[in-house]
């Protein structure tokens, strides 16, 4: 009897996490800190196969099955997540490798750490594999790519430019940088703090050769402290999706190796620390959860739109793990049982629209 409870409960988790090879982390099993990312960088770095650069990954990887659904590339600088698009691309018909045109002309492939800061001293050899990786080479708006150009992502006090999604560059607000950054929409921050971290894990024994306004020349932390704090309060502020959970599985059939902070979000907080006030700026103002802080088990959720079209809500705790998934939330009501959560800071999410709340 004992027995088949067991396989039942090792034969559900096999399945929540169909795509993760069995055994491809268990080598980091008991390990934290920046020994934890160097073993994570041994893993993800074995078997890792260079494909070479072309296009072929982004039709299974880069596809609207999400939003509007349409299938369409998803473009994180032209996805509208809480309403229609500003315009849309059809895989291969409208990829391209230079252009002249304005936004919505044709989208490209994106180097999310720009190749410029991976590039040798000399020579115009680009480095690989870096070069060709597809966990942080995404199909973007070519106009969009060229403005970001090798400008760090960060967060934007004065915008010089507007994407048509709201994705801005301009002068850096963060505390500590004062230079040009690039600031995505909130619903891609944590997209791209995961690309960033994984980067800077699967590149650690090369990167101290890279020279870019992010890093601090270690490569165990990697991150100047502006940035560091900032990629961690995306993280924390915009947990994983199943977009990237889709895109990592995509990414691994390719090139056979895998983001370990979408697999393992809570690695993040274990090798890096987490950012402890989590302020309120990034997160959606039409979500009210009450009573907040919680007192029993039951929450009831408000939205500035009709929560019915969401199929599902997810809670996060604050090292991004995902703690309940609730099917079908508000088909019958706006009311939400929570598991037993230990007391803490939790994130809400459904849809596009996020909150912050509290157990006490
Ligand atoms: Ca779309
Ligand atoms: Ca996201």
């Amino acid at each position: 009897m004992k027995k088949s409870i067991l396989l039942l409960l090792v034969g559900f988790s096999g399945f929540m996490n169909a795509q993760i090879p069995t055994g491809y982390y268990s080598q980091a099993n008991g390990l934290t800190g920046f020994t934890l990312k160097s073993k994570l960088s041994e893993i993800v770095t074995n078997g890792h196969q260079n494909r070479g650069y072309n296009w072929t990954v982004f039709a299974t990887a880069d596809r609207d099955k999400y939003y509007e659904n349409d299938n369409t590339v998803l473009d994180i600088y032209s996805e509208n997540p809480t309403g229609a698009d500003p315009y849309n691309y059809t895989i291969v018909v409208n990829q391209c490798g230079s252009a002249n045109g304005p936004e919505g002309t044709c989208y490209n492939r994106e180097h999310t750490i720009p190749k410029s800061t991976f590039k040798p001293a000399s020579g115009n050899e680009e480095t690989t594999p870096m070069h060709n990786d597809y966990h942080h080479l995404l199909a973007t708006d070519y106009d969009v790519n060229n403005k970001r150009g090798n400008f760090p992502y960060g967060e934007v006090g004065t915008a010089t430019w507007t994407s048509l999604n709201g994705s801005k560059l301009g002068s850096s607000k963060l505390n500590g940088y004062g230079g040009t950054v690039f600031e995505p929409i909130n619903e891609f921050k944590g997209d791209i703090a995961r690309i960033y971290l994984y980067f800077a894990t699967r590149y650690e024994n090369q990167i101290q050769g890279f020279t870019y306004a992010m890093y601090d020349g270690t490569k165990t932390k990697v991150f100047a402290e502006p940035f560091l704090n900032m990629l961690l309060r995306w993280h924390q502020q915009d947990p994983v999706s199943q977009k990237e959970i889709d895109r990592n599985n995509a990414v691994y059939n390719y090139q056979r190796n895998r983001n370990p902070y979408i697999d393992h979000p809570e690695y993040i907080a274990e090798i890096w620390g987490t950012v402890m006030a989590v302020d309120d700026a990034s997160f959606s103002k039409n979500l009210t959860v009450a009573p907040n802080p919680v007192k029993g088990n039951t929450i009831t959720v408000t939205g500035d739109k009709d929560l019915k079209q969401f199929k599902k809500a997810f809670i996060y705790n604050t090292v991004g793990q995902n703690v309940q998934t609730i099917e079908n939330p508000f088909q019958n009501g706006n009311t939400i049982v929570l598991k037993n959560l230990p007391k803490g800071v939790y994130i809400l999410k459904t849809g596009e629209l996020n909150t912050k709340f509290i157990v006490d």
